[in-house]
């Protein structure tokens, strides 16, 4: 299955951290492409005074189910040594299962396409750059369509 795969850091050595992911995972997914990272203010409420987010996205062919794939994500995020301190802290390693091929899942916990990926510069910037006609099941857009209509909405 075709998945993609987003990568984000904001505390400690950031360029390290993805580093050490990408590594972890590539036995996991074959063709591991990661995109170029992007420095980016970080999004959500209450979250504008943390340091700067540095993201990518990674897209390559994987065996594994996607809640396998899911618990490998976790698993790396712990072996780095990441800590959950409050929701939305500060991260060293945050890896977010983004898109699992075509399909549609949302169980507790393990939800594909991810929830919130369509409104993400931070996501839809670099998975554009590796995979841009990569297909959302959910609205049937391909990822540089859904790029340009962020652009627009924000323009507007
Ligand atoms: N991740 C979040 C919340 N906000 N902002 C940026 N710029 N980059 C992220 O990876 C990010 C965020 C929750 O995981
Ligand atoms: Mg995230
Ligand atoms: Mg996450």
């Amino acid at each position: 299955m075709k998945v993609a795969i987003a990568f984000g850091s904001n505390l400690g050595d950031r360029r390290a951290a993805i580093a050490f992911a990408a590594e972890r995972l590539s036995p996991a997914i074959s063709g591991l492409t990661l995109s170029g990272l992007i420095e980016t203010n970080p999004e959500g409420e209450g979250l504008d005074t943390q340091p700067l987010y540095l993201n990518g996205v990674g897209v390559g062919e994987t065996s594994l189910d996607a809640r396998s794939l899911l618990e490998l994500l976790l698993a790396i995020e712990r072996e780095y040594g990441r800590e959950r301190p409050y929701p939305g802290a500060p991260r060293t390693i945050d890896l977010d299962l983004i898109l699992y091929g075509d399909r549609v899942i949302h169980e507790p916990g393990l939800s594909v396409p991810h929830p919130r990926f369509r409104n993400r510069f931070f996501v839809l910037g670099p998975l554009a750059e590796v995979a841009p006609d990569l297909v959302d099941p959910e609205t049937g857009l391909r990822v540089g369509e859904l790029l340009r209509k962020l652009l627009q909405d924000e323009t507007r």
